[in-house]
This record gives C-alpha cells, structure tokens and sequence, in this order.
C-alpha cells in the first residue's frame, strides 16, 4: 500500500513493512516505508495546495466534507472490516469508529457556513472591529490505531474546513485503514496536496514534527510519545495539540442503580479489549455495594465472548500486537507482587493472537501502580472507599485527567462530584466512554496540554484569531491616547 502525496498514490523510498492481523498474527497489509525525503515531498505538496485551498470559499470546502460523509456512509463496512483486520476490535465497533468520522464530516461541514468569528464595539467614532478565524497552513498530523478513522477525523476535518492543508502520519499498525480513508478524500474530489499521507514508524513522524514549514503539529497517542513530540515541537516554536493518556474511574455510590452500574463499568472496561484511551481502569467502589458488585462483574466478565472481531458472535478482540499483550501481561506481574486478589482474568487468553482475558483485580490502593499507571488493556482494579470525599480525592489523584463517573441516584451528590471531577469530560450514570463529536474532547494533567478537539474547541487548534480594525473615519484616529480630545467631535 502506497503513500499519497498530491493526489498521486506512489512508492516511498525507505522499502516496506508488514502491518499484521492481531487475531490471528498472520500479515494483513503490506505498506510502503517513508523516508524524510517522502515527508518533504509531502509538505511541499501540502504547501503549494494551501495557497489555493484557503482561498476556496469556507462553504465550498464544508461541500466537499458532506461528499465525503456520503462516501464513507457508503464504505462503512468496507472500512469498519479492514480496521478489524488491522487493529482487532470487533465489527460493531469498527462501524462506530468509521461512524465518528462521519458525524464530524456533518458537524465540520456545517461548519464551512459558520466559523464564527464576533464583532465587539470599537472606542473610536467610526470605525468598526472584528476578530476572525484564519487558517494557518500545513498541519502534521500523527494519530493512533485505536480509532484508526475516528480519531483522524477529529484532527483532519477541522483542519480542512478551516482552510489548513494537512500531511498525515498513520500509526503503522493501522496503515491500510488509513489508506482506505484518504482514497474517500480522494474519491469525494479534494484537490491535490490538500490532504497527504505518509506511511511509516516513529522517525517518519520525526522528521514530520521538524519539518519547519509544518505550522501546526496534533498528536494523540502514548504519553511517552506525545511529550517528545511536544518537546520537539516547542524548541521550534510550533503549536501543538496533545491527546495522551488515561485512568479513568467509575465512582459507585452504594445507591447505585445496580444493574445499570454492571453493564456500564463492563462496557467501558472491556468494551475496545480496554484499548480506549477514555476506557475505565480504575473502578472506585463504596464499601456497602462492593461485595455485590464485584460478584456481579465477575459473572459478567465470564460472558464476554473472546475472539476474531470478524466473527458476530465475539464480542471481545485481541490486544492490538505482541507489544501491548507484553506490557499487560507485565502488569499481571506487578499485581502478584502488589499481592492483589485477581477476581477473573489475569492470563493471555489462547496460544495464537493477542488475546488476554477480561481481568478484575481487587484490593487495589489508590498509590499502587496499577491504579496509577495506564496499562490500555482489558484490566480492571477496583478501590473501596467510604466517604463521597475521598472517593473524588482518588479519582483526581492520578497524573491523567480524561474521563470520569459517577453512578448515584442522588442528584446532590452527583452535582457535587460533577463540580469536583478534576478530568476533562464527566459522564453521571454513564461509563467513561461514549463521548459525542459535538462537545470538546480532552484532558486535564497528563492527558494534554489545555487544548480540546472536537466541538467548536476542535477548531481553536487550527486557526489563529485575526483581529480587524476597519476605520472609516477618514482622518488620524489613534485609540488608548488623546480619548477626551476627540469627545465631542463625533461625526
Ligand atoms: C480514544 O480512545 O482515543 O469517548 C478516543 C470515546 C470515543 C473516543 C475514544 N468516542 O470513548
């Protein structure tokens, strides 16, 4: 599978790697490899399409992103089977992943008729003020397999509506999804070198980053990652938005709805094999409900049928590749020696892919590794506490701040924790995950750095405000000295 630079599907020149089928560990794809001479070609494409592309009338780019929402609605499936092959979650959630993309092609290209910018009033007689929405010009984009259309098109379609042109560096284990989502840009009649691709590992991201004609860089990915991005980008003076990490908690009060709260902590623990970056790892429990609760889980967990996400009946993929199935077998090591209960779980789950069995530990401490550490696998810890006080205490003393919930019936106390929560997005009777393309998307502490995709935030991330003053007066006026003199004289 090729790049796609300036409307031309070619060859890069670092040779190839193989992107492969976590379910069964057999090779999917086979991808071209980019060298910096590829990335360089790209931006120089993206580069020479921005001085057309942000002259296109915002309206008439937000048409090409309703063209492309048809398109995708067409390929839905097509797209949803190639991400499962490629990164492992079951269909259903592929179809979501692809869904995402095409609520925020409607949403952005609705966006082409608005792009609010405001008018306020001006001190001097005469003369008239507005701040607008500019767009910036190349943006670099790195994004991750875990929701390989999703999570670009958050990035992507903002970026193009406002007029930006764009070079995009897949995760290179979600390489052939990427593929098939930019040939629905190309299909929908993007011109030339508004959207690049460019295929490969870390280094090809690298040299994205340094690049200096790349304005803006947006990163979702591991922290690790996101903070060498973030420092790179910062010595060469570049705006950068950051998605980073998670561990995320349910609160249960012992009010609970009880059978809402087991098929919610279920959902938002297992649910994407715990690979979400907003997925629950930390269940915060009071003491009443605990020992129902976790039996409940238990049971629950039992049900959860492991397998091929292809196949209709599995309802629980593999770990996306050997990497991350060694990372949380690791944990599993940490929790024997942190001496917690292992309730269900704790093992990899067959011989042949990723797989790792839905896991719920027990007696976990809020300062233990595994409630403090992202481990985005299928592994949940569970806390006790007593008071609603020191239940948010836990929640917020982590070094991410996504997502969080509370299950209670209790209004009082679900507006207490609602004003409480430190995390960027706060779910009342709800799991952590779920969140809708119309509402700022991010995280407080680890998880980023103050910026928010998604919703009209999304946009903040691809424009710069551009204050203008139009004075028609006609003769000298200068604001902020001589005021009083010219008090009086209005014309
Ligand atoms: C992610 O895991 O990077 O809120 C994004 C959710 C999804 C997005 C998750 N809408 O769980």
């Amino acid at each position: 599978m090729k790049n796609y630079i300036n409307g031309q599907w070619v060859e890069g020149h670092g040779g190839t790697f193989v992107s492969l089928n976590p379910a069964t560990e057999e090779p999917f794809a086979e991808i071209t490899l980019s060298t910096s001479e590829d990335v360089d070609a790209a931006v120089e494409a993206a580069k020479v399409a921005y001085k057309t592309w942000r002259l296109m009338p915002a309206p008439r780019r937000g048409e090409l992103l309703f063209k492309l929402a048809r398109i995708l609605t067409e390929r839905k499936d097509e797209l949803a089977r190639i991400a499962t092959q490629e990164m492992g979650k079951i269909l259903d959630e592929t179809r979501g992943d692809v869904q995402e993309a095409i609520d925020m092609a409607y949403y952005m290209g609705g966006e082409g008729r608005r792009l609010f910018g405001y008018t306020a009033p001006v001190e001097m007689p005469n003369k008239f003020g507005m701040a607008i929405r500019d767009s910036v010009g190349v943006v670099g984009l790195i994004t991750p397999w875990n929701f390989p259309v999703a999570v670009p098109s958050w990035k992507i379609l903002p970026a193009l509506v406002a007029g930006n042109t764009i070079v995009w560096k897949p995760s290179e284990d979600a390489p052939a999804t990427a593929a098939a989502f930019v040939k629905c840009f190309e299909d929908a009649g993007f011109p030339a070198g508004v959207i690049n691709l460019i295929q490969g590992h870390g280094q090809v991201g690298e040299v994205l980053v340094k690049n200096p004609h790349v304005r803006i860089i947006s990163f979702t990915g591991s922290t690790t990652t996101g903070l060498h991005v973030y420092t790179m980008a910062a010595a060469l003076g570049k705006k950068v938005t950051l998605e980073m990490g998670g561990k995320n908690a349910i609160i249960v009060m012992d009010d609970a709805n009880f059978d809402l709260a087991v098929e919610a902590i279920t959902w938002s623990a297992y649910g994407t094999t715990g690979q979400r970056c907003t997925a629950t790892s930390r269940l915060i429990v009071q003491k009443g409900i605990k020992p129902r609760l976790i039996d409940a889980l238990v049971e629950k967990a039992k049900t959860i049928r492991i397998g091929d996400g292809l196949l209709p009946e599995t309802t629980m993929g593999p770990l996306v590749n050997q990497k991350a199935l060694d990372k949380v077998s690791g944990y599993m090591q940490v929790a024997a020696e942190e001496k917690v209960t292992v309730c269900v779980g704790g093992k990899r789950a067959r011989e042949k892919g990723y797989f790792f069995e839905p896991t719920l530990l027990d007696g976990v401490k809020p300062n233990m590794r595994l409630a403090q550490e992202e481990i985005f696998g299928p592994v949940l810890s569970v806390i006790e506490f007593e008071t609603l006080e020191e239940a948010i205490e836990i929640n917020n003393g982590v070094p991410f701040g996504l997502s969080s919930s509370i299950f209670t019936e209790n209004v009082n106390v679900a507006f207490r924790a609602i004003r409480d929560l430190t995390t960027g997005i706060v779910y009342i009777n709800h799991g952590t995950t779920g969140a809708e393309i119309q509402f700022p998307f991010g995280g407080t502490r680890g998880t980023g750095n103050g910026m928010r995709e998604a919703g009209q935030a999304g946009l903040d991330s691809f424009t710069e405000w551009k204050s203008v003053y139009v004075d028609y007066s006609g003769r000298l006026q200068r604001a902020q000295i001589d005021t009083d003199a010219i008090l009086g004289k209005i014309e």
